[in-house]
């Protein structure tokens, strides 16, 4: 599962990515067309952190999500743009807002103004969808004329009649409320406005604390975070004792940047479940909704080949007794067929 990171140019995109992927990819430049960056986050998890130091395993691995950047995209360009080509692999987005000051940058649009970034951006991803849907329609237009098959009607209707119309009237696809059906059916088109969107304001460091998103037209369902680009990368140079009073001065819980990351793996869909023991403490990710034989092969497909049942328990019950012999004991640890929902949080035992 991959999160992609668009927005106008020098909005502070591979300064995010650098912060989120811990990479050192040039920023400041204007990025070359067609050239994207692509890394992995580890996802912070305190759950996870409780168990490493219940256990003190030899290995301890958090799960991890991938994001890729992409330079800057232009005003009224998307359509043509390449670069957006390399997003519609993406299964989600995150629009990163330039909402800082700084007149040694110059922002490509005229002033800094985050609403009008957003909904512009909105709108180029409503119109490299336009192109794309306008394209498919003429196509079956003309086999229209000689019969279009049961599957290609649907996908006629639904293009001409409902999805059209919506980004026609600058309605994402995201908001239409599709039914499965009709989602399957235009998953091929990787249409950017049906992806599951995040917003990232990049505010200068004075602003941290009074920037309001409420108030910048953002469309509602879609969670913002406000993250300021320079504090973020002093606090990844402190050590943890000094990270804490930093943050605490900020009035932070903790850096937005895992808040950001959190938010991602939330966006796409994904939960983790944990194993255990001294071994290893681990952490799988699936998507919400997966079921217990489906989830045992992400660990191995042999587990999912072999699966019989799963021992399973929530995170919190095992810190609170300790061992999973006490679990066992205390009736805490359920035995669940394939079919058994695997709930974020769980720690399983495959049999
Ligand atoms: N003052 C200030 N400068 C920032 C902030 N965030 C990023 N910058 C600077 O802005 C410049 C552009 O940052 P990048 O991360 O390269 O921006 P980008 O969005 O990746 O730009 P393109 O890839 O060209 O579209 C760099 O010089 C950064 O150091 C911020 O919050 N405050
Ligand atoms: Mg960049």
């Amino acid at each position: 599962m991959e999160m992609g990171i668009l927005g106008f140019a020098k909005a502070g995109k591979t300064t995010l990515f650098n912060l989120l992927t811990a990479s050192q990819r040039e920023t400041g430049k204007f990025a070359a067309p067609g050239r994207a960056n692509v890394g992995v986050a580890t996802v912070p998890d305190p759950r996870l952190e409780q168990l490493r130091e219940l256990y003190q395993p030899r290995r301890y691995t958090p799960a991890t999500v991938s994001f890729v950047d992409i330079p800057g995209i232009r005003i009224g360009e998307s359509a043509e743009s390449l670069d957006l080509t390399r997003l519609r692999d993406a299964d989600a987005l995150m629009h990163v807002v330039r909402a800082f000051e700084d007149d040694e940058i110059p922002h490509p649009d005229g002033g800094v103004d985050p609403a009008r970034d957003i909904e512009h951006l909105d709108l180029e991803l409503i119109v490299a969808d336009m192109d794309l849907v306008g394209r498919r329609l003429e196509r079956l237009d003309k086999t229209r004329k000689r019969g279009l098959s049961r599957v290609e009607e649907f996908e006629w209707r639904l293009l001409a009649e409902t999805v059209l119309p919506a980004l026609e009237d600058e309605t994402p696809i995201r908001e239409l409320g599709l039914d499965t059906d009709q989602e399957k059916r235009l998953r091929g088109f990787q249409l950017l406005s049906a992806k599951p969107l995040v917003i990232v304001l990049n505010v200068g460091e004075d602003r941290l604390a009074e920037a309001e998103p409420a108030a910048m037209g953002i469309r509602d369902g879609v969670p913002a975070i406000v993250v300021s680009a320079p504090i973020e990368e002093e606090i990844s140079l402190l050590d943890r004792a000094e990270q804490s009073e930093f943050l605490a001065e900020l009035g932070l819980s903790e850096p937005s940047v895992d808040r950001v990351i959190r938010a991602s793996y939330e966006i796409l869909g994904l939960i983790s479940f944990f194993t255990v023991g001294e071994d290893e403490v681990r952490a799988w990710t699936v998507r919400r909704g997966t079921a217990a034989r489906r989830a045992a092969g992400a660990i191995h497909s042999d587990l999912e080949r072999g699966f019989i049942r799963a021992e399973v328990v929530p995170w919190q019950e095992l810190i609170e007794s300790k061992t999973l012999a006490a679990c066992r004991q205390e009736g805490l640890l359920r035995l669940e067929g394939k079919d058994y929902v695997t709930q974020d949080g769980d720690i399983m035992h495959i049999r």
